[in-house]
């Protein structure tokens, strides 16, 4: 339900203390949160106040709708010459017999698989492999298109496309405007983790860092394509760390308008190298989701994916500022199963996934990637 605005003007003036209230006066009125008033949302800000305010926000852009999108991933391969510290899910080179290695072939099985079906994207994403270069992606994205010209395909996170330009020896420029030419429509926003490097340092050391991952989305803009953002949270990083972050995202998305989507990934703990490190709780889950709306002003989207947070609290984040489910996912995706995520057999049907939305009280819309509504769903 709608808030009025002496709703609003109450909430404001129930909370005791000043700051708190500075704030939601300017998010009232519109005006950008500084660095400083984003972490007193961070230190301060109850659910409940973060809440409110980030449900205004999302009110305002987005009426009742809320998007899902009919969508299947294909994970061409766990081998990974990275060794993040949180990742359950690659393998190293030297242990490829554990892991899998797609061919195409077997690639373009599962988009034959989807014949008939009414998806609008397939989502790749997978290790970073040494011997899957750049030549092997475009023949991929080239096959993919012939078969199925009107599929979105959304691929490859800034990390794997870092590490295939530099093998290739192509310039970013060069080497996105290839993977555009040869079928890529858009960017998914993994690889982003943290920024800072205090954290980068400690967590995923060796791959892609801010500037080179920024350097990728903003070449992608500059050719016209969009790309979503992520933010891995809930692990070692402080407040400051996840302002800093949104910071980063918000300074390019002024520069560049290309961000579709912010999704924030809850760090899950089973099977990696940070099993020792306690999950965030559902309330600092909720408080990120609120905030990270209120900071991100320019973003249109706020996307709370669901196979890593569960159907139920996914639902729940409608109410702090989420306007987008992501996808009716309907195969194996392992990275975050592997992980220790609720979803272990991530798969949702339209029907449930509309049903979800209908009783956090919105109206659920099919969008293809770049959300267009495809139809809408009663
Ligand atoms: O960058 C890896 C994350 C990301 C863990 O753009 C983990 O639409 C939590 O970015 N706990 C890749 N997260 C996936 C991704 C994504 C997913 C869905 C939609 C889109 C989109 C993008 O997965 C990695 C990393 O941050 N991840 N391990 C873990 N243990
Ligand atoms: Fe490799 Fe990605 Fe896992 Fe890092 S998160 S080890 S880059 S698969």
């Amino acid at each position: 339900m709608i808030k009025t605005d002496s709703e609003i003007s109450t909430i404001i003036e129930i909370e005791k203390d000043r700051e708190l209230r500075n704030i939601a006066e300017k998010v009232f009125s519109e005006e950008r949160l500084n660095q400083e008033e984003g972490l007193i949302l961070f230190e301060k800000g109850a659910l409940s106040y973060v809440g409110t305010l980030a449900n205004l926000v999302r009110q305002r852009l987005h009426g009742d709708k809320t998007y899902f999108n009919r969508n299947f991933h294909i994970e061409p391969t766990n081998v990974c010459v990275f060794s993040c510290a949180f990742c359950s899910y690659s393998r190293l080179y030297a242990h490829r017999d554990q892991g899998w290695e797609l061919s195409l072939q077997q690639m373009m099985d599962i988009v034959k698989s989807y014949d008939g079906k009414p998806v609008t994207e397939v989502h790749i994403v997978g290790g970073v492999h040494p011997k899957m270069n750049m030549e092997f992606f475009m023949e991929l994205l080239r096959t993919i298109k012939s078969y199925r010209p009107e599929l979105h395909i959304k691929g490859f996170t800034a990390v794997e496309l870092d590490y295939m330009f530099r093998k290739a020896k192509v310039s970013i420029e060069d080497g996105m405007k290839k993977m555009k030419e040869a079928g890529l429509d858009s960017l998914p926003g993994g690889g982003a983790e943290i920024f800072h490097p205090e954290i980068r340092q400690q967590i995923c050391a060796d791959k892609v860092d801010a500037d080179g991952w920024l350097a990728i989305h903003r070449a992608a803009h500059q050719l016209g394509m969009h790309t979503n953002a992520t933010m891995l949270f809930g692990h070692i990083e402080s407040y400051f760390h996840r302002i800093d972050h949104m910071d980063r995202l918000r300074s390019l998305q002024d520069e560049t308008k290309g961000f579709n989507t912010f999704i924030p990934l809850k760090f899950r703990n089973k099977n990696n190298d940070m099993s020792d490190i306690p999950e965030s709780t559902l309330i600092e889950d909720m408080r990120l989701y609120a905030i990270s709306r209120l900071y991100l002003d320019n973003f249109p989207h706020l996307k709370a994916y669901w196979p890593m947070l569960g159907r139920k609290n996914a639902q729940l984040s409608l109410s702090f500022g989420v306007n987008d489910l992501d996808g009716t996912i309907d195969d194996s995706t392992k990275i975050y199963s592997m992980a220790g995520a609720e979803e272990q057999h991530p798969a949702i049907s339209t029907t449930e996934l509309v049903h979800l939305i209908q009783q956090a009280g919105r109206k659920p819309i099919e969008r293809d990637t770049l959300y267009n509504e495809v139809s809408i769903a009663e």
